[in-house]
């Protein structure tokens, strides 16, 4: 059976713009995964940590026949293939691949958090999301946040 789920994708570090574009084709060329709709890119202003290069931003629609953990992986998969190295939380990135909604499902789970903790305060998140899926409604969690959730 076929998820929709939404991916929020950034970058502010090396070609931003090319860094999603690679990513949105590794997402596309995975198996058990299609690439519906993205939206269009965003220079957005960093959230957080505040002294690191504007970011680009976008989401992607996507179905697919994973499971939200087997998608997440194969999220982090892509994020390590293009070199991205762990750093400091919130800091600059090269590409971060994250799951914001998969269906209507509230998982909080150790290091599965959806919707993604952070969805309904970021912007930068929030107007993609919008544009690939207007009529879309984000289940609401009992417990806003959990601390196993990385931002
Ligand atoms: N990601 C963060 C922290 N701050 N700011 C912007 N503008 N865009 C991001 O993608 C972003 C951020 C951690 O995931
Ligand atoms: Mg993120
Ligand atoms: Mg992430």
């Amino acid at each position: 059976m076929s998820v929709r789920a939404y991916m929020g994708l950034g970058s502010n570090q090396g070609d931003r713009y090319k860094n999603l574009l690679t990513a949105l084709s590794c997402v596309h060329a995975s198996d058990r995964v299609s690439l519906l709709r993205v939206s269009p890119i965003y220079c957005t202003a960093p959230v957080g940590i505040t002294e690191q290069p504007d970011f680009y931003n976008a989401v992607a629609a996507l179905d697919t026949e994973r499971k939200a953990r087997h998608l997440l992986q194969l999220f982090l998969q892509i994020e390590t293939r293009m070199g991205r190295v762990r750093t400091m939380r919130w800091g600059p990135r090269l590409i971060d691949l994250d799951l914001l909604l998969y269906g209507d499902k509230i998982i909080r789970e150790d290091g599965l958090c959806v919707p993604h903790p952070e969805l309904m305060r970021r912007r930068f998140v929030l107007q993609p999301l919008k544009d690939v899926g207007p009529d879309l409604t984000v289940p609401e969690p009992e417990k806003p946040l959990n601390t196993g959730c990385a931002g």
